[in-house]
């Protein structure tokens, strides 16, 4: 087979003073950080939606990459041309799986019977690939919200005809999962929203989502899936609204529906951002509940107001996502997923690599930091002292669910003027933390 990215050789670690642009600074897969190997705190995810199909159009102009890799669009031999590249580009950048939605794969016919058969024929040549490279499938999804039939929404749609189309996807998008051995599941609710509530019911289209979601859970468990599903929260774009908003948002969903069991969260940083979150908060809100179960890593631009899915490149938001995941004791099910696009004006198969060679490495460093900030403890012991107050005595008991409004407010009135409660001294931790960030 013909190689498709000539003149990109495998990338290699050669450390932080290197020059060479075909190489990582920081990401050495085998170095061990807190007891395991990089690779293993780091499960790299390409994402064949950005990386393999999209061309860079945007809302003012067409495409500038091409992505044909010598093929004709729209064909199966694309497709298959769209395989070959992809496992290419995994392996020339050590890349161990990848992440996809149904209609990345094949083309899609106007009829579903048909696209399934692509779907059918495609995956047959990836699991061909995936035996030949080892790379595995972290997650798969089902595109419910670029066909025009999902202009209402998908699961919170108002026509029965589209909610069996979506069904229809799920079930197919699940059978491809597991077929290609994924860990995870993703509902991505693009649609899953409204853009005025003078022609919403809420209630009626999230209790309609919440069946599509019962029913995939009780198909693929029945299929033999026993990875995770997620909900992928994003608080607007493209509806007004969407209902999966935030961490706590869908989580409460979740929970209200019974679907906390089979459900944990995949946290983009761009989508947390937009909440009006950071990307740390968005994975401590999951993390508390038990929810944290993969990630789509990308960041945002804070000067422009939608989703711009840029590749990583701010250490300190990475260091703080290392951090959540090292104290969260990692991710089971999930792993990092670049749903990250090259700006339009980076066109070239270069700047492909280029992309993920500085999402890896602002990864790598994260960890590294991340261990360190773990390892330097300061952070850690001033925040268990904060709430040293609750240790013992009545702050125990309150803890404990034991005292009373009673008991409290005679302590209060025995005190007199309360003493303050303690610097939160966040110049002095911002300190610390720049010192280990930039020693
Ligand atoms: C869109 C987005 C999607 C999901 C999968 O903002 O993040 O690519 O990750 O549907
Ligand atoms: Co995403």
């Amino acid at each position: 087979m013909t190689e498709i990215f000539k003149n990109i050789p495998e990338i290699k670690f050669e450390g932080s003073s290197t020059k060479n642009m075909f190489a990582f600074r920081y990401y050495d897969s085998e170095r061990i950080v807190l007891g395991k190997p990089m690779r293993e705190h780091l499960k790299f995810s390409m994402a064949w939606w950005h990386n393999l199909c999209g061309t860079g159009a945007d809302m003012f102009g067409v495409g500038t990459a091409d992505k044909s890799f010598q093929s004709t669009p729209e064909t199966m031999e694309h497709a298959k041309a769209k395989v070959d590249a992809g496992f290419e580009f995994m392996d020339k950048l050590g890349i161990r799986y990848f992440c996809f939605h149904d209609v990345d794969l094949v083309p899609e016919s106007e009829n579903i019977v048909e696209t399934n058969k692509r779907l059918d024929e495609v995956t047959d040549y990836i699991k061909e690939k995936m035996k030949q490279t080892g790379i595995k499938c972290l997650w798969g999804t089902a595109n419910m919200f670029k066909n025009p039939r999902f202009m209402n929404g998908a699961g919170s749609t108002n026509s029965l005809d589209v909610y069996s189309f979506a069904a229809a996807q799920v079930k197919k998008a699940l059978e491809l999962t597991v077929k290609l051995g994924g860990t995870g599941y993703v509902f991505w609710g693009g649609r899953e929203g409204y853009d005025t509530l003078l022609n919403t019911d809420i209630k009626f289209e999230q209790e309609n989502i919440a069946q599509l979601m019962k029913m995939a859970v009780k198909y693929g468990r029945s299929i033999g899936f026993n990875g995770d599903f997620f909900i992928e929260p994003k608080p607007q774009e493209p509806m007004k609204h969407l209902y999966d908003y935030d961490a706590n948002t869908a989580i409460n969903f979740l929970r209200q529906h019974g679907l906390d069991k089979d459900f944990k969260l995949n946290i983009e940083a761009n989508h947390a951002t937009l909440a009006g979150h950071t990307f740390q908060h968005e994975l401590r809100v999951s993390a508390i509940n038990g929810m944290l179960g993969t990630i789509d890593a990308n960041q945002g631009d804070y000067l422009v107001g939608w989703d711009t899915d840029h590749f990583p490149s701010n250490v300190y938001e990475t260091t703080m996502c290392m951090y959540e995941l090292l104290k969260a004791g990692g991710l089971k099910y999930g792993g990092i997923n670049f749903d990250a696009k090259n700006r339009r004006a980076s066109y070239t198969f270069e700047d492909m690599f280029m992309g993920y060679i500085l999402g890896m490495d602002t990864f790598a460093l994260g960890l590294i930091k991340a261990a360190e900030i773990i390892e330097d403890g300061r952070i850690d012991s001033f925040v268990k002292e904060r709430y040293s107050s609750f240790e013992v005595g009545l702050g125990a008991k309150v803890r404990r669910g034991e005292t009373t409004l009673e008991e409290l407010s005679e302590y209060a009135a025995r005190l007199g003027k309360p003493e303050f409660p303690g610097s939160g001294k966040q110049e002095y931790l911002e300190g610390i933390i720049n010192s280990i960030l930039f020693k």
